[in-house]
């Protein structure tokens, strides 16, 4: 009885949640900076400007010193986590893991994170003649990086009552699908190398591919796993705020992404918030010579950021 009536009364907020005149008396103001769509827009189209960010290249060392000097000017303590890792080709990647911290002395601390690095190949282009292409990542990289950024211009006005860690994870998309633990080498790097010891979070979120038209982000089966707590109170607050056409409640897929390794190297609850869906996968620009700054949708961005910047900010 107890069960049900819960339950009747959860699905009923659901439903207030996407009407409009109700959303205001159901959701409480947050007490923070508004995150700015157009401000996040301009940071993904800074990242693609520099070109493909992949290891290595030219475009990947300057947008690495942009994204450094971005973090600093919000007021993060930025630590450059070098590292020459070994890819599944053999490759020698000169990576560089970015970490910008706020409010250092507050143990009680949120990592949020996303990778930073552009993918080599667009593998899954429908064109044979477009496979040996760098991928351009607006969506799969920038879009990420772009909301973690506005967050932390959003903490340069107001910082909120938790410690904060931004982590910009290097050379995740390098990989091969054929051969394990070949994507993600800076995350597990960090992970076993962690900037400070021990490094302690009460939980992490990891942000990918959070800018694409007509986004799916559902609750993926490693964040059930390791942190299902953060995963439905993320979800939750989407759902108040009027996104459950986005965050939906249908079962997600089993996706090895950076925050798998934070989980289960770095012992930090870590959830993503990723653009899949299980019956048809990654967007149709995942990997492929479209995914570019033209495919991105402010609107989606900004919801992604708008949940981030509530979590955050009501955290103690
Ligand atoms: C899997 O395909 C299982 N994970 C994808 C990780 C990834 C690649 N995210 C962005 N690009
Ligand atoms: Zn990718």
């Amino acid at each position: 009885m107890i069960t049900l009536l819960g339950f009747s009364f959860a699905s009923c907020q659901n439903n207030n949640a996407t009407n409009q005149e109700e959303q205001s008396t159901t959701v409480n103001p947050v007490n923070a900076p508004a995150f700015s769509a157009d401000s996040c827009y301009a940071f993904v189209k800074a990242q693609t400007d520099f070109g493909a960010r992949v290891p290595n290249t030219e475009a990947h060392r300057l947008c690495g010193d942009y994204l450094a000097t971005t973090l600093e000017r919000y007021g993060g303590q930025v630590t450059n986590q070098y590292a020459p890792l070994r890819a599944y080709d053999g490759t020698i990647l000169n990576a560089r893991n970015i970490i910008a911290s706020w409010n250092v002395a507050n143990e009680n601390r949120v990592l949020l994170c996303a990778h930073w690095d552009s993918r080599h190949v667009c593998d899954e282009d429908a064109e044979l003649a477009n496979r040996s292409l760098p991928v351009m990542g607006a969506n799969d990289g920038a879009s990420g990086v772009a909301v973690l950024l506005e967050i932390a211009r959003v903490m340069s006005i107001q910082q909120p009552q938790v410690g904060v860690d931004i982590i910009l994870f290097d050379a995740e998309d390098y990989g091969n699908g054929e051969v394990e633990n070949s994507f993600c080498l800076g995350s597990q790097y960090w992970a076993r190398n962690p900037h400070t010891r021990p490094y302690k979070a009460m939980f992490g979120i990891l942000l990918d591919m959070v800018g694409g038209k007509n986004p799916l982000f559902a609750k993926d089966q490693v964040s059930m796993y390791f942190a299902p707590d953060i995963a439905n109170k993320v979800w939750d607050k989407a759902a108040q705020l009027g996104y459950s056409n986005m965050f939906v409640q249908t079962p997600g897929g089993g996706i090895i992404d950076d925050h798998y390794y934070v989980n289960s190297l770095a012992n930090i609850p870590c959830i993503d918030i990723i653009h899949h869906n299980p019956s048809v996968g990654f967007p149709d620009t995942w990997h492929t010579v479209n995914d570019v700054i033209d495919n991105i949708d402010k609107n989606t961005l900004y919801a992604v950021g708008n949940v981030l910047v509530h979590v955050l900010y009501e955290l103690k």
